[in-house]
Formats: structure tokens, C-alpha cells, sequence
């Protein structure tokens, strides 16, 4: 379907002109009527020579009403400037262009009516003069009137081919309708019409109402007034939505594919029209059928910073309007070139920003937003419109590969730097890197180890983390003579002082297996009991704790645990009289 807005000054015959096309009529209101003047948006349709649709969004040419008419054309792929023949180019005929040009409108026709009032000739000039320099350069012209229907025929035909000239709309991707009208209908509950650029919709589809995030069920669908279970892009459709209240949505929002988009309320912007410094500080932002007002920060020459009082759905690339509706002049065109910018807290931030932008043109890139970002989701990105290729480093995450590499470096450092500093730890904790490394998620932490790194326990060690640290190899060295000559002889608390072994060179030495935690302090080199099985199956069966202790060579204050660790290994065996005896022997 051809979707075309109407654009022009007051009066020069747009709504004639669409009515004389379709047989509708556009002005829907009765105070409309009365004045012969359109003051909001109007719909109409009929079917080309070729057998295709074309449907008008008609807009009132008025000055008043120029907010109406930008939600009207916002969305729309298309545009016709009509300029009365008698009338000549006007200044909403120059404000509406400006609008037009403003939005990167392509595609279009300029159509010079009543041209039974006057000779068309030199308006159709005048007015290619003014188109020329935008981009509507490249548009037909026709000249036609409404009343004798003369050109008619001609324009339907020019129609034809601006259809066949359009590029074909996707259907895959998320559906952003920009709501243009909302009411209610008796037994239907709250019906929208918007334009869909793209994607698709079905009875049943669920999408959410920007901004709220309120999730909305699509009821019926109406494609030219005519009901159906599919529309496709491009097209005028009217959509019956289950679960929103008609006070809930309005002109301005938009129905969207859940997840599909981000809300944003902070954008940075490239500027075509005014220089970026003589901008006033607030504007209102046109975009879609949403009209914000928005603060306006000038970062390079032609880049900005807008703060928006409310956040819209928007993609890189996205096109909007400026507009200082004090003034009635359209400040500039603005292409969206990034959706999630980063906050300019330091001195010469916004400099190295629009340093940042001058090398960006709103086409969604994903190497560049890769290496800007260094790391980022996916779902961030395909949310900003950036078509995501290639794999995530962990879960979600994609990576700048040069970034992930330094990271990497990073992390080996880290890991040896948390060694020097606590040589008795098996390794860094994973958290402790994550904040070392100021990562977002710990997955990613375990996803940068590296041989000869690896990941434990929730620590990060080299492979060797297990062996002995330093200084407590070196202290059990000073032990080693009398735990092999007495091994049953546990160091008291003096002699492990005097040696350096600490409680956490002690835990240590447990943890990597070198001693054996009796009780408390009482350690024996942790071959200790199986050599003391050995010796006590040599004792006459059974044996006292006192015979265990003199065999032993050691105190009551290892023969008493030890013992209770053999029985509970099964190795001995308690009785009855307080003996014990070797199992198994
Ligand atoms: N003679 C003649 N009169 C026309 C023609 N087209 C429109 N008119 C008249 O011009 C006047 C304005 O026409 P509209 O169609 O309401 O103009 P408009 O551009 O829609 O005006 P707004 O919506 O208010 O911006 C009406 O009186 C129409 O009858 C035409 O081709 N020939
Ligand atoms: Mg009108």
C-alpha cells in the first residue's frame, strides 16, 4: 500500500484534491466542515490504475495546527506538496517543506491545484525551485484541478509510479506503530490507527505501549476499513486492542514489539539546518506522531545532546525535527545517532563526545558501537536497532575483541598482583576481580580465564594454586626433621610460632594437605594416621589408650583425638571396657 501525507499551505486545496481522488472525505469533524478548513489529521483511500492502494493521511495546512500535521507526516514513507496555481508558494508551503526535507522525506509528487483558477506554469516552477534544493528534489510534478478534474488521470497515473518507485518495507523485525488516532467504539472497546513501516501485525499479537511498558493484546485488526487477521508494511491500519483503557494511549505513543525497543530519554544527534550554537535551549522534538519537548545541549558543531521530557522508543538512524513552536520554525532535521549515550560528567567530556560523533552517520554499526562500548549486550544493541551478528563472549555479551584481549591482560595482572598481596589465598575471588576489572557480571570474570590461569572454587589461581605458598613451604621445612623422626608428637603452640606458621600459613598447609587438623591446634603431618594404624595392629589386641599412647610415643593430648579419628575412619574399634582393637588385623 501507498501511504502519501498531504502537505501545504492553508486553503491551497489538499483536502479537495484527496477528496476528488477517493470519493472520501477527509475532514471528519463537523467544525471542519463548517469552517472549510482542516485542523486534524484526515484518512482516505482508493485504488490506483495499476490495481494498487494508495491511502492519504490529509493534514491541515493552518499554522496553528503544524503540531497535527507533523504527526501526520512522521510516520509516513511519502508525501504530495500541494500549492494552489492562484496562490503560489506560501509560508506553510515553505514551513511544511521544511518539515518534509527536516525528515528526510524521498518520495513524493508536487502537485499544483486549482489550475482552473490560474495558469499553473510558473507556480510549478517556483515551487520545483523551492524542492530542489531538498529531499523532495527528485519528485513529478502535476498540475490538476479539483473542480473540472482536469490532471486528474495524469496524478493517478504519477501515483502509480511513486509506488513502484518505493522501496519495498521489511516484515521481519519489531513493530513501532506511532498511534495517530484513538477512540473508542461501542462493543470494541479502544481502537488506534497508526502507519506500519514495518513488521507485522495479527489478531492476537502482543505488543506493549511505549513509555507505560503496559502490555496490550492486538483484538481485531482493520486494514482500509475492511477487517482481516494480517496487515503487513507499508499500511493504514486500525487496531482493536484488548487490555488498554482508551485514556491509557494516545496520539503520540506507539505500540510495540515487546523487547523490541528501549526507551529512551537522553539521545545524541547529528543537526542539518541551524548551526548546533544558535540553537535555542529547549526545542520540540518531532518524531514518529510524538511531539516532546527536549533540552537542548550543542556538543560539536553540528552535534547535539537532546534531553527529552518523556522517553520515546528510538533507533539509531531514526529521523526527527526541531521545532520552536514560539517562532513557527522548524529548527532542523535530526538524525538519532546514539540512543544510550554516555553521561559527560568530566571536564572535556562533551569535546571528546562530539569528537566521538563526528565520526558516526546514524547507520547502525556494530563494530564501532562494539569498539565505543568495549562490552555490551546484545539485547542493548538489537533494542537500539543494531543488528547483532557474530557470537557473545559469555551469555549475553558481545565484546570488542581488542578490548577483551586487554581485559584478559588485566585479569592475568590481577590475578598475580592478589597473589603478592595474599600468598596464603588458593587464588583471587571472583568478585574481587569483577571489581578490580569494574565488570558489569562475574560470568564474564570466569569467561576471560585463561591457561595459565583457571577458575576453582570461586577463585582465580594459576594451576599450580594448590602446591604449597612460599612461606609456608619454607616454615613446615624448619618441621619437617622432627614430624618425620616423633610424627605423633604434634608441635606445640610455641615451637609453630617460632617456625612462622600463623593460623592462616596453618590453614594453608591444611588446605593444600600437608598437616592433618587433629583438634584446634593440634596438627600432625597428614600421613599420621595410617602410619598409626600400622604401629598399633604391632600391640597385643586389645589395647589400652595408655598402651596406644606409649607405642605411640606421644601425649594424652594426641592419643586421646587420634584414636577417636581412627574409630570413626573404622580403622579401630571401641569396646565396651574403654580397649580397643585394630580392624581387620
Ligand atoms: N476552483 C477550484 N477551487 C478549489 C480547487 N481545489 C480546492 N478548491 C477550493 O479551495 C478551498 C480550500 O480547499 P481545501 O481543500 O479545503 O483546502 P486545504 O488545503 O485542505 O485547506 P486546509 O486543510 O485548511 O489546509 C475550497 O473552497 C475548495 O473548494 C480547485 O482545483 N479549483
Ligand atoms: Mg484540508
Amino acid at each position: 500500500m501507498l501511504v502519501v501525507a498531504t502537505a501545504g499551505h492553508v486553503d491551497h486545496g489538499k483536502s479537495t484534491l484527496v477528496r476528488a481522488l477517493t470519493g472520501m472525505e477527509p475532514d471528519r469533524w463537523a467544525e471542519e466542515r463548517r469552517r472549510g478548513m482542516t485542523i486534524d489529521l484526515g484518512f482516505a483511500w482508493t485504488t490506483l490504475p495499476s490495481g494498487a492502494t494508495v491511502a492519504f493521511v490529509d493534514v491541515p495546512g493552518h499554522e496553528r495546527f503544524v503540531p497535527n500535521m507533523l504527526a501526520g507526516v512522521g510516520p509516513v514513507p511519502a508525501a504530495m506538496v500541494v500549492v494552489a496555481a492562484d496562490e503560489g508558494w506560501m509560508p506553510q508551503s515553505a514551513e511544511h517543506l521544511a518539515a518534509l526535507d527536516a525528515l528526510g522525506v524521498a518520495y513524493g509528487l508536487l502537485v499544483v491545484t486549482r489550475a482552473d483558477l490560474a495558469d499553473p506554469g510558473p507556480v510549478l516552477e517556483h515551487a520545483g525551485a523551492h524542492l530542489a534544493s531538498t529531499s523532495l528534489r527528485d519528485v513529478e510534478a502535476v498540475a490538476v484541478s479539483a473542480v473540472t478534474g482536469a490532471g486528474l488521470p495524469q496524478l493517478r497515473v504519477a501515483l502509480d509510479r511513486l509506488a513502484a518507485r518505493l522501496p519495498t518495507a521489511s516484515t521481519d523485525g519489531p513493530v513501532r506503530l506511532w498511534v495517530d488516532r484513538s477512540f473508542t467504539m461501542r462493543g470494541s472497546g479502544t481502537v488506534v490507527t497508526g502507519t506500519l513501516g514495518a513488521g507485522e501485525l495479527r489478531v492476537g499479537t502482543e505488543l506493549v505501549v511505549a513509555g507505560s511498558g503496559e502490555p496490550v493484546r492486538v483484538r481485531g485488526l482493520h486494514r482500509l476499513g475492511q477487517p482481516c487477521e494480517q496487515v503487513g508494511p507499508v499500511a493504514r491500519v486500525a487496531v482493536n486492542l484488548r487490555g488498554v483503557a482508551r485514556d491509557r494511549i494516545a496520539r503520540g505513543d506507539a505500540l510495540l514489539t515487546p523487547d523490541g525497543f528501549a526507551s529512551t530519554d537522553l539521545i545524541d544527534v547529528r543537526l542539518a539546518g541551524d548551526p548546533a550554537a544558535d540553537l535555542p535551549a529547549t526545542l520540540t522534538l518531532h518524531v514518529g506522531s510524538a511531539a516532546v519537548p527536549v533540552r537542548v545541549r550543542p556538543l560539536g558543531v553540528d552535534t547535539l545532546r537532546l534531553r527529552l521530557a518523556r522517553p520515546l522508543p528510538l533507533l539509531i538512524g531514526d529521523r526527527a525535527l526541531l521545532r520552536d513552536p514560539g517562532r513557527h520554525h522548524v529548527a532542523g532535521g535530526v538524525t538519532v545517532l546514539d540512543v544510550a549515550p554516555p553521561p559527560l560528567r568530566r571536564r572535556g567530556a562533551a569535546a571528546a563526545r562530539a569528537a566521538v560523533l563526528a565520526g558516526m552517520d546514524g547507520r547502525p554499526d556494530l563494530a564501532g558501537e562494539l569498539r565505543r562500548r568495549g562490552l555490551v549486550r546484545a539485547a542493548d544493541l538489537r533494542r537500539a536497532g543494531v543488528p547483532v551478528t557474530g557470537a557473545p563472549v559469555c551469555g549475553d555479551w558481545l565484546a570488542d575483541p581488542e578490548h577483551w584481549r586487554q581485559l584478559g591482560r588485566r585479569l592475568a595482572d590481577a590475578v598475580a598482583d592478589h597473589a603478592r598481596r595474599h600468598p596464603l589465598e588458593p587464588g583471587a575471588p571472583v568478585e574481587v576481580l569483577r571489581q578490580r576489572l569494574d565488570l558489569p557480571d562475574r560470568a564474564l570474570v570466569e569467561a576471560l580465564v585463561r591457561a595459565p590461569l583457571r577458575l576453582a572454587a570461586g577463585r582465580v589461581g594459576t594451576a599450580d594454586a594448590d602446591a604449597l605458598p612460599e612461606p609456608v613451604a619454607r616454615a613446615l621445612a624448619l618441621l619437617r626433621e622432627e614430624l618425620t623422626t616423633r610424627p605423633f608428637r604434634a608441635p606445640e603452640a610455641d615451637r609453630l610460632a617460632a617456625v612462622g606458621l600463623g593460623t592462616r600459613e596453618i590453614g594453608a598447609a591444611v588446605r593444600a594437605g600437608v598437616l592433618l587438623r587433629l583438634t584446634g591446634n593440634v596438627l600432625l603431618p597428614s600421613g599420621a594416621p595410617q602410619q598409626a594404624v600400622r604401629v598399633l595392629a604391632t600391640l597385643p589386641q586389645p589395647f589400652t589408650l595408655s598402651a596406644a599412647r606409649q607405642a605411640l610415643d606421644t601425649t594424652r593430648r594426641v592419643a586421646v583425638p587420634l584414636l577417636e579419628l581412627l574409630d570413626r575412619q573404622g580403622a579401630t574399634r571401641r569396646l565396651p571396657d574403654d580397649t580397643r582393637m585394630v580392624v581387620g588385623r
